[in-house]
Formats: structure tokens, sequence, C-alpha cells
């Protein structure tokens, strides 16, 4: 019997079915020096769980080990998630979550997922590590049916915040990445990060904010559409997709996920380092009333990080990060500074920042209060 379900794997299969090079050798791919198998082999492993953003799992800044094979673990679960007031998304998720978790190795060290793909799962799904080299990403390596599990181990060469994506192949890659299958990784330098200066520094606070851009179609009578399963979802959503006109731009998978009692919090004095990623669309991370103090808006950390940005620009596909140390208390809205985006399609985080206020930095002097119209402001004129 053909089902839908066939067809959309089939469909799946055709497009990656090119690409998939099952029989790349781990060894072969990895960059001088390359380690032997028994080398791999003889590596120390660790296993890491994931939690969910905008956390990110505990780890250390600098490396304190040498080279590791870093083992994760991810469960593909697709389910119906409400993502504002009366909408829903047929969601495609790592691990629950939109983004997904994000991952920290260090440069050098192995990352090696585990991939689970659930039975009562409908789609086939893969994972593209824009951090990894060869066969897609890790994309031709990892296309799971639905009931079957992948593992793939790449080594983590070059240090920066990568995104990583399902990409199964044809129309199935946008549609899936904007269903919610994105994530992040970032590889810190063994010896941790650098200032414009090549001088260490280091955070006291990550947190990882994830963009993501929804398409939820509308019926005739302008009401956003409920769906049973993903391939109910499909045609109405590749209509708006190809409009090119998100409905919904979040952090987090939800608007207003990180606002309110999900607001992220940090203490004045402190550094907090914020991963910005956006898998499909470009984003404009700005934070209002405070600064990036080092940016890697590529998020590649073999580059110097630009300084006193006001506002910083996250390619579509691509995951940067800022460092800013907090000097004022207050709450600080963290925007996508396309402001439309920001107010009315959902892309504003608050931080909430405990602290005494500092004076020099800033005081009202006057608050705003009525003044004598006849007397008064003309000055102020040209
Ligand atoms: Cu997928």
């Amino acid at each position: 019997m053909f089902t839908r379900r066939a067809a959309l794997m089939g469909g799946a299969m055709i497009a990656a079915s090119p690409y998939i090079a099952k029989n790349i050798s781990v060894a072969q791919a990895a960059t001088t020096p390359t380690a032997t198998a028994e080398e791999i082999a003889a590596l120390p492993r660790r296993k890491q769980k994931l939690i969910a953003p905008p956390f990110v799992h505990e780890h250390e800044q600098v490396a304190t080990t040498g080279p590791t094979v870093v083992q994760f673990e991810m469960t593909i679960i697709e389910k119906e998630v409400q993502i504002a007031d009366d909408v829903y998304l047929q969601a495609m998720t790592y691990n629950g979550s939109m983004p997904g978790p994000m991952m920290v190795v260090h440069e050098g060290d192995y990352v090696e997922l585990t991939l689970y793909n659930p039975p009562e799962n409908l789609l086939q799904h893969n994972i593209d590590f824009h951090a990894a080299t060869g066969a897609l990403g890790g994309g031709g390596l990892t296309l799971v049916n639905p009931g079957e599990k992948t593992v793939l181990r790449f080594k983590a060469t070059r240090p920066g915040t990568f995104v990583y994506h399902c990409a199964p192949g044809g129309p199935m890659i946008p549609w899936h990445v904007v269903s919610g299958m994105s994530g992040a990784l970032m590889v810190l330098p063994r010896d941790g990060l650098k200032d414009h200066e090549d001088k260490p520094v280091s955070y006291d606070r990550i947190f990882y904010i994830g963009e993501n851009d929804f398409y939820i179609p509308k019926d005739e009578d302008g009401e956003y559409m409920r769906f049973e399963d993903p391939g109910e979802a499909y045609s109405d959503t590749l209509e708006v997709m190809n409009g090119l006109i998100p409905s919904h731009v979040t952090f987090n998978g939800k608007v207003g996920a990180l606002t309110g009692d999900g607001a992220l919090k940090a203490e004045q004095g402190e550094k907090v380092l914020f991963v910005h990623s956006q898998a499909n669309r470009d984003s404009r991370p700005h934070l209002i009333g405070g600064h990036g103090d080092l940016v890697w808006e590529l998020g590649k950390f073999n580059n110097a990080p630009d300084r006193d940005l006001e506002t910083w620009f996250i390619r579509g596909g691509s995951a940067g990060a800022a460092l800013y140390e907090f000097l004022q208390p207050g709450v600080y809205a963290y925007v996508n500074h396309n402001l439309i985006e920001a107010v009315n399609l959902g892309a504003t985080a608050h931080v909430v920042v405990g602290g005494t206020w500092d004076n020099d930095l800033m005081e009202q002097v006057v608050a705003p209060t009525e003044y004598d119209v006849a007397h008064e402001g003309r000055t102020a004129l040209p």
C-alpha cells in the first residue's frame, strides 16, 4: 500500500540518495593530524547529557584534559506544540525542544551522537552538523526511518558556534527546519575564548537563544489552522513558506517563552555569553540597554571578536556569540532588531538583572513632569 507516510519518506530518499556515502571511514575524513582507528578507540570517552535551551549543559571553558570522544544522545520527537495563544505547530524536534539542545565540546574532541527516530514518528530524519566535515555534515550518514537509530562520530576541527539541523533531502529540508529541527554546537578552543588582544576571557553564564521562523497557514476565516499530523499540515504550510513571510518568529519555540516566568536571569557584574542561532533566516540580535562587549558575529573563534556592538547580524544558517558584562540592574529586552519581528511576531526575550543602580552610568535627573509652557522649552528650538 502506498501510504502518505511512504510518499513523504520516498520523496526524501530520492533527494538524498545521490549523496549518501556509507563507506567513508571517519579516520579518512578527519583533518590532520589524522588519527588511526586504534588511536580514536584509545581516546577517553565521556557521556554528556543534554539539557533544554535556553540553558546549556555544564562544561569546562578551558579544557583540562586532552581530546575526548564526547557522547551525546538525541531522540527525534514529532509532536504538536503550541507556539502562541491559539496557534499550534506540528513540530519536529530534537529531544522535544525548539531549538534542539546545545552541545559543547573543545577543538580536537570528537562528537559522537546517537540519534534515535522512535517508531511512533511518521517521518525520516537526519542531522547535518555545520561543524562537521564531509557527507553533508553527517546528513548523508544519519538518515533514520521511524524505529531506527544511528551513531555518527566526527572530529571538531574548527572552533566556533555552529548550527545543526535536519536535512532529509529535497523539499523535506526547509520543511523540517521550519518545523523546529535545528540546534547549535559550540566548539571551544582548548584554552578557552580570547578577546581582541588575544587575552583569555571567560563567561559566568551562558544562554542559548535559538530563533525559529514559523509559517502557520490560516483558513478562510483568517484563523490559524490546526492539523492532525505533519503530513496533513504539509501542503498548506508549504504555500505559506514559499511566500517567505513568517507568521511567527520566536526565541525558544514559542512567543513569550523567554519573558515573564521564562525570563533569563543574571546579576550585575556577570559576563553572559549569548549564543544565537537561526538555521533558516537572517536575524539581528540587539540587547536593549546593553551592548555586545565582544561579539563573534560569525561565531568562529579563530577570528578576533568585534567590540562594543549595538546590533549584530546572524546569517540564516549560522550561529554567533556575544559576550556582555551587565553593568546595571533591571529588565533588559534581547530582541531581533527587526522590531516588527520582535514585537509583533514574537522575537523578544527578557533578561532580569539583579544589583545596585549606578547613577554614574545613568540617572533620571528630572522625572517626567509638567512644565510651564509659557516660559520653558523655547530655548530648545533652533
Ligand atoms: Cu527531520
